[in-house]
C-alpha cells in the first residue's frame, strides 16, 4: 500500500497522506452513522462522554463538535479500524502488532467549526516507546480553506513542549513562548476516503473552518502492541485485548528514552482537547486576534 520512500518520507516529516484507504460507499456508510449520531444530540445542553458541543450550540439547533471514542458508540468505527488497506499503511509505520487505544471524530462544520490550538499528542498520552501515531480518516474532503489539519515538519523529532498554563495541564502550547515557527507547517489535504497519519510527538493544530464547506475528521489513536500506556498501566487485561486491531499483544513493554511530559495535574476544564484548550493563554489560531494569519501555511 505503501512504498520504502513514503516510508521515509514519514520517518522524516513526521506525518504521511494516502489516498483511496476508504471507498466512496464505505465513506457514505460512516457519514450516515455520523449523521444519526449528530441528530441524536438535539436536546442536549452539555457534553457528555459521548457528545463534546461547539460553543454556539443549543438543545434546539445541535452543534456537535466531537464525537468521543466512536468505535465504543457504534461497531462501524470498530471495524473500520481493521480495514486491510489501513492495517497494511500501520504495519509499514509500526509494525504487524497493533493496538487501538483512542479516538474520536472532530467535526468541524462549515462556517464554524472550532479549531485546534498547537499541541502534541505525546503530551497527552505519552507511552513506553514512541511507535504510537493517530490517523485522519477524512470523511469529507480536506481542503485548503476548511480548516485542514496543519502540521510542523520534523517536529516529531524535537522536544515535547510544556502544555501547562497556571501549573495545571493545558494541552496546547503556548504561542508567544514557544520557539517553533509555526508557519512552516504544511497543510494536510485530500479527497475523502483519504487518511493522514501523524507521529505523537508532530506538532500540530488547524484553524476555524470559515469556509462554506463542512471538514469531518475521524481520529484513530494506534500504537505498537508494545508500546504501553504511561496512564494506565492497571486497565483490565480484556479491555486491552479488546482493543488490538492486529496482531497480538505482549506482556513486554518496550522501553525507548524519549522527552516525557505528564499531563498532571489534570486540566482546568476536563473532558475534549477543546475544554482542556480553555486554561491557555495565548491562542494562536484567534480569527479576530489574528486575521492576517490564514493562507500562512504551505500545502
Ligand atoms: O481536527 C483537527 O484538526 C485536529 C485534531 C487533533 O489534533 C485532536 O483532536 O487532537
Amino acid at each position: 500500500m505503501i512504498n520504502e520512500q513514503e516510508v521515509a518520507f514519514y520517518n522524516d516529516s513526521g506525518y504521511l497522506v494516502v489516498d483511496d484507504i476508504y471507498s466512496p460507499e464505505e465513506v457514505g456508510e460512516m457519514r450516515s452513522v455520523v449523521d444519526e449520531l449528530v441528530a441524536a444530540a438535539s436536546g442536549l445542553t452539555d457534553h457528555d462522554s459521548v457528545y463534546d458541543l461547539e460553543p454556539s450550540h443549543t438543545a434546539e439547533r445541535p452543534r456537535v463538535r466531537r464525537i468521543k471514542e466512536m468505535y465504543n458508540v457504534h461497531p462501524l468505527f470498530r471495524k473500520m479500524a481493521e480495514h486491510p488497506k489501513l492495517i497494511a499503511v500501520l504495519t509499514k509505520l509500526l509494525g504487524p502488532n497493533l493496538v487501538l487505544h483512542g479516538g474520536k471524530i472532530n467535526i468541524k462544520a462549515a462556517e464554524y467549526g472550532s479549531p485546534v490550538e498547537w499541541h502534541q499528542d505525546w503530551a497527552f498520552y505519552p507511552h513506553t516507546n514512541h511507535d504510537v501515531l493517530a490517523i485522519g480518516v477524512m470523511l469529507d474532503d480536506m481542503t485548503e480553506e476548511n480548516g485542514p489539519l496543519l502540521i510542523a515538519p520534523g517536529s516529531h523529532k524535537g522536544p515535547t513542549f510544556d502544555h501547562h498554563a497556571d501549573g495545571v495541564f493545558a494541552g496546547a502550547i503556548d504561542p508567544e513562548n514557544c520557539p517553533v515557527d509555526f508557519t512552516k507547517a504544511g497543510r494536510v489535504i485530500g479527497k475523502a476516503g483519504a487518511c493522514s497519519f501523524h507521529h505523537v510527538r508532530a506538532i500540530h493544530g488547524s484553524e476555524q473552518n470559515r469556509s462554506g464547506k463542512d471538514r469531518m475528521l475521524m481520529l484513530y489513536q494506534v500504537a505498537a502492541a508494545d508500546a504501553w500506556d504511561l496512564r494506565r498501566f492497571n486497565e483490565s487485561w480484556d479491555d486491552r485485548e479488546a482493543r488490538v486491531i492486529a496482531g497480538t499483544s505482549t506482556l513486554e513493554p518496550r522501553l525507548v528514552q524519549t522527552p516525557i511530559r505528564l499531563p498532571y495535574p489534570p486540566a482546568r476544564h476536563e473532558g475534549s482537547i477543546y475544554e482542556n484548550q480553555r486554561g491557555i493563554k495565548h491562542r494562536y489560531f484567534d480569527f479576530e486576534a489574528h486575521p492576517d494569519k490564514v493562507a500562512e501555511f504551505a500545502d
